[in-house]
């Protein structure tokens, strides 16, 4: 490949410096011999000579070059180059650098071609100026911790993303789970999110607060910030999430991207930007947490994250990922899940089910949303017995229906119930259920449930 570049100034040169090793060579062709000889003492390829005479061309022997590229300022002097060169060789490849789309005249040369510079310049540059910002934040985030302890603290159920994040975090700190723990004050309670963990062998330890500042450890939080959490947490390091500030805080270090769909593309942008190939585990974290968190890139999404995404990609196991989107049931759970569905019984189109003891709480919604597909069913009641809690969880089919108020009139005074219209579901302490009602059992659940529906139908029936 040779280019042959045309330009006033030897910033063409500067521009084009790199590609000449990479991919072809260059020759600068300028008209100010002070700027020939700057461009040839940095070790540039250059011809110097009068940019509108013919014989400046015809010694370059224009038939060895494959794309010319014009950078002049004047628009007049770009046409006659361009005009020149067109004359002088009809199958030139041209391409005019513009400052601003105006200048693109009207053309049928189908090889000539006009590219705007602004593009270039993200092109080549954008991706150059954020590693180099990535870097310093890298640079700032190494320094905030020295040997002391650092608690990576997440929000209440941790999602891909935020442990994606985490993982990541730990590994630019080059620390491991002793001196790092990913923490939460909640618990990860999602099956893809759990098949996650589990996979990908992260460890996710519940933490107090009381715990969190002991022996002067460090705090950092990512996809989360302080406001988040109901209790004052005291000191906090570090601060990386896209979620928008909708309260101020204080942080000895924050990076806030809210145009970006995910942190993990921020964190992904700081590996890169360091020049760290990722582990196929925190590739794979990563991905998922942008995959979860932008809906396959369509929620919220930006050019960063597309652009972390496939960064990632390579290094990813997509295998793993498929497998952590279908969790896999336990044989014992499915066959209390087979067992369930010859007891079904359905009452004015609401299907309770309970399973007795399980072993995966996530059994339970599966359940309760495979019912709705059952002819006749519009609402899914599935409970079981997880541990020491009555797990219930609900659907239903229709429009005007609250399974979340009538989980929470139920069972909210004894354990904790909530959710939205379509959706909701119920933890209660196994002795705290037995005290209000006796047992566990699909009829005490059935009674219940069938007398709030009913109410809630003929309110609003009437409403
Ligand atoms: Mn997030």
């Amino acid at each position: 490949m040779q280019y042959l570049a045309i330009s006033e100034y030897d910033l063409l040169f500067h521009f084009m410096r790199n590609v000449a090793a990479k991919q072809a060579e260059v020759l600068f062709l300028v008209q100010d011999p002070a700027v020939a000889k700057r461009i040839k003492l940095q070790g540039g390829n250059v011809r110097q000579g009068d940019l509108l005479k013919e014989e400046t061309y015809k010694k370059i022997k224009l038939h060895h070059v494959d794309q010319a590229i014009v950078f002049v300022r004047s628009k007049d002097l770009q046409e006659r180059i361009c005009r020149l060169l067109r004359n002088l060789d009809r199958s030139l490849s041209i391409v005019v650098l513009t400052a601003d789309k105006a200048e693109e005249p009207e053309s049928d040369d189908k090889l000539l071609s006009y590219l705007q510079l602004p593009d270039i310049f993200e092109e080549f540059c954008a991706t150059r100026l954020l590693d180099i910002l990535n870097r310093k934040k890298v640079e700032r985030i190494r320094s905030l911790f020295g040997e002391d302890k650092v608690y990576i603290l997440l929000q209440h159920d941790p999602d891909p993303d935020a442990i994606g994040s985490a993982l990541a975090l730990r590994e630019l700190l080059g620390r491991n789970r002793a001196t790092t723990p990913i923490v939460t004050f909640g618990e990860v309670t999602r099956p893809e999110n759990l098949a996650m963990i589990r996979l990908l062998d992260v460890q996710i330890d519940r933490i107090t607060d009381n715990d969190l500042r002991k022996n002067g450890a460090r705090l950092a939080l990512v996809d989360v910030q302080p406001p988040y959490f109901d209790q004052p947490l005291g000191r906090v390091d570090l601060v990386v999430d896209h979620h928008p500030k909708r309260t101020p805080f204080k942080a000895r270090f924050a990076d806030l991207r809210t145009a970006y769909g995910a942190t993990s593309t921020i964190f992904t942008e700081y590996l890169r930007a360091i020049g760290m190939e990722p582990s196929q585990r925190l590739a794979t974290a990563l991905l998922y947490g942008i995959k979860t968190d932008t809906l396959f890139l369509e929620r919220g999404s930006n050019l960063a994250d597309l652009n972390a995404f496939t960064f990632l990609y390579p290094f990813a196991n997509k295998a793993l990922i498929t497998r952590i989107e279908r969790p896999a049931l336990p044989r014992e759970d499915l066959e209390a899940l087979g067992r369930a569905l010859t007891r079904l019984q359905l009452d004015n189109g609401v299907a309770v089910i309970h399973m007795g003891e399980i072993n995966r709480e996530d059994v339970i919604p599966q359940m309760a949303e495979f019912c709705l597909q059952i002819e006749g069913v519009e609402w899914g009641v599935v409970s079981g017995l997880v541990k020491d809690r009555v797990v219930i969880s609900v659907r239903n089919v229709g429009y005007v229906k609250s399974a979340g108020e009538i989980m929470k009139k139920l069972y909210d005074d004894i354990g904790s119930a909530g959710g939205h219209r379509s959706m909701a579901k119920a933890v209660v302490p196994l002795d705290r259920f037995k005290e209000k009602f006796g047992e566990v059992s699909e009829k005490v659940i059935r009674e219940a449930m069938l007398r709030m529906i009913a109410e809630r139908d003929t309110e609003a029936a009437h409403g």
